[in-house]
């Protein structure tokens, strides 16, 4: 390293003011070799220990609910792909910034490039899913930052002749090289744990007791309506994973513990070895607005929660399964619930007849029926511990959900769609409604405010899964809206009050506006 790497002295360097561009370049290409660097370590310590990652998903645990509720509201399952974009452009930003206040002198860029630095290694000790040593990649991110930037800042202060200025570019290109290098690489290593092998060794799950065969009549064909069954690359997802955990089957472990008689350590080969059970189960998002499209429907393969939790032999006064995803989230279930033997919770290893996806929790997570996702159906899971509700809080509790969250009946109109044009005639009206762990008795539908028709019930598959309905009526041309209420077998009718999904879940009737010409 040259001499002006280590020291202030560039202020009164010959050279005087850099010029803006070469400024900016100089800050955008240290932060570059910085991520990368940082990057490059996470590889080896962890791939979430990657600065920008870790700032990211910090980001997400640290968002205020009503921005995570607007972000989601506004950008549906992309809130990851736009807070990643605008992370990006943050980070552009601040690398100019850093480059072009230091074009006298390099201490407001070092200071800046160190604070973003240690922005990264906070948000790594935030982590709960990261060990103490995953600190290293922001560290060496910092240092790398500071150092380049340093480093290219003397060499451009001294290009007054043309041997300095084609060093500058060198030691820039050699910036850029390097960055390139380091990022893949860390990519590479990051990749290195071959999930998706893991998951093609599993091969095809072959239930003991399969599920009964969804009956023809459990769905409409062709009229707009969602098939019964949910295929895995349409089912919703909802998580607060940046990027998704990766454990192979090889090395995943649950652990159960806490007040039971006997803990239990069961390995993937522990359960696909047992009778796996499956059964069809609809899952649902609490941060369903009425109408939305957090819901969807599989047939789960596992092994049954209760059995398992006989064999650990739960204590007299537990009321709650806290469990843990691999990455750190948390959810508290209850007990009866769980042990239900009419529901069926699962330990779920499969979804339609192939391993779970790994967006959707590969290689195990829980699925209790009635209960919303938040606080039953951990992805990843790895820990559970039996325990008592008021012991400790988890992940969504934290941040102002409800405790306790059965899954409200609700129903859905499908078609006509919002603002479509429909032929004047008959027209159907047509959707989803569920109840889970009741069932749905009746849906009832009525057009601009009119008499309630009851609607056809297309086949019941069982009750903790939705229903499809469908209806018609004969309308003239103009401007018409549809509501729907469904009123399950417990005789309680969805509320007509609306209100917003935090902190239990959405209640209100769906509408529909549209025109018949
Ligand atoms: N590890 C983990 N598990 C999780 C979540 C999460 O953020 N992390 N989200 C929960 C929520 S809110 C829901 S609604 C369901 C969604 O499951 P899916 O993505 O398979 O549809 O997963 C639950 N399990
Ligand atoms: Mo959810």
């Amino acid at each position: 390293m040259d001499t002006a790497t280590g020291t202030t002295e560039e202020t009164t360097a010959p050279a005087g003011r850099l010029g803006f561009w070469v400024a900016a370049l100089i800050g955008v290409l240290s932060v570059a070799a910085a991520l990368a660097a940082g990057h490059l370590v996470a590889g080896f310590v962890g791939p979430n220990a990657s600065p920008f990652l870790a700032v990211g998903n910090t980001a997400i645990d640290l968002t205020p609910s009503w921005l995570k509720d607007f972000a989601v509201e506004n950008f549906g399952s992309h809130d990851k792909q736009v807070l990643l974009s605008g992370m990006a452009v943050t980070v552009l930003v601040l690398a100019v910034l850093a480059g072009v206040l230091s074009r006298r002198s390099a201490v407001p860029g070092t200071v800046l490039a160190a604070l973003v630095g240690l922005l990264g290694v906070f948000a790594v000790l935030h982590r709960p899913d990261l060990g103490s040593i995953a600190v290293l990649a922001p560290i060496v991110s910092l240092v790398v930052g500071v150092a380049v930037f340093r480093f290219l800042h003397g060499a451009a202060v001294a290009g007054v002749d043309d041997e300095s200025r084609r060093r500058f570019l060198r030691l820039s290109a050699g910036a850029v090289v390097g960055a390139g290098v380091f990022g893949a690489v860390g990519q590479f290593l990051a990749g290195r744990v071959d999930v998706e092998g893991s998951r093609a060794a599993v091969g095809p799950l072959k239930p003991t007791t399969p599920a009964p065969p969804i009956p023809a009549g459990a769905d409409f064909s062709n009229i707009g309506t969602p098939g019964f069954i949910t295929g895995n690359t349409d089912f919703y997802r909802v998580d607060t994973a940046l990027t998704v955990p990766r454990i192979r089957a090889e090395e995943w472990h649950l652990r159960v513990h806490g007040m039971v008689d006997k803990e239990l350590n069961l390995s993937y080969a522990d359960i696909r070895n047992r009778p796996l059970v499956e059964r069809a189960i609809t899952l649902t998002c609490v941060s369903n607005e009425v109408g939305g499209p957090y819901i969807s429907t599989a047939k789960f393969i596992g092994v049954p929660l209760r059995d398992l939790l006989a064999e650990a032999g739960v204590l007299d006064g537990a009321d709650e399964l806290y469990s843990s995803s691999v990455d750190g989230w948390t959810c508290g279930t209850p007990l009866d619930a769980v042990l239900d033997p009419k529901r069926g919770a699962l330990l779920a290893i499969g979804m339609n007849g192939e391993p779970l996806p790994v967006a959707h929790g590969f290689p195990a997570r829980m699925v209790v029926p009635g209960l919303y996702g938040y606080v039953s159906a951990t992805k990843w899971v790895v820990d559970m511990e039996v325990t008592k509700f008021g012991q400790k809080t988890f992940y969504w509790e934290d941040r102002g959900w409800a405790e306790r969250a059965p899954i409200k009946t609700e129903s859905r109109i499908d078609v006509p769609r919002g603002f479509s044009s429909q032929p004047a005639g008959r027209v159907t009206v047509a959707g989803i409604a569920w109840a889970q762990t009741v069932g749905v008795a009746k849906v009832e539908v009525r057009v601009d405010g009119g008499d309630w028709q009851e609607a056809d019930l297309a086949t019941e598959v069982n009750d903790q899964t939705w229903r499809l309905w469908r209806t018609a009526f004969t309308l003239g041309p103009g401007d018409h809206r549809a509501e729907v209420r469904a009123t399950d077998r417990t005789g309680v009718a969805q509320t007509e009050t609306r209100v917003p999904p935090i902190p239990d879940g959405a209640t209100g009737w769906h509408s529909v506006l549209f025109s018949v010409s």
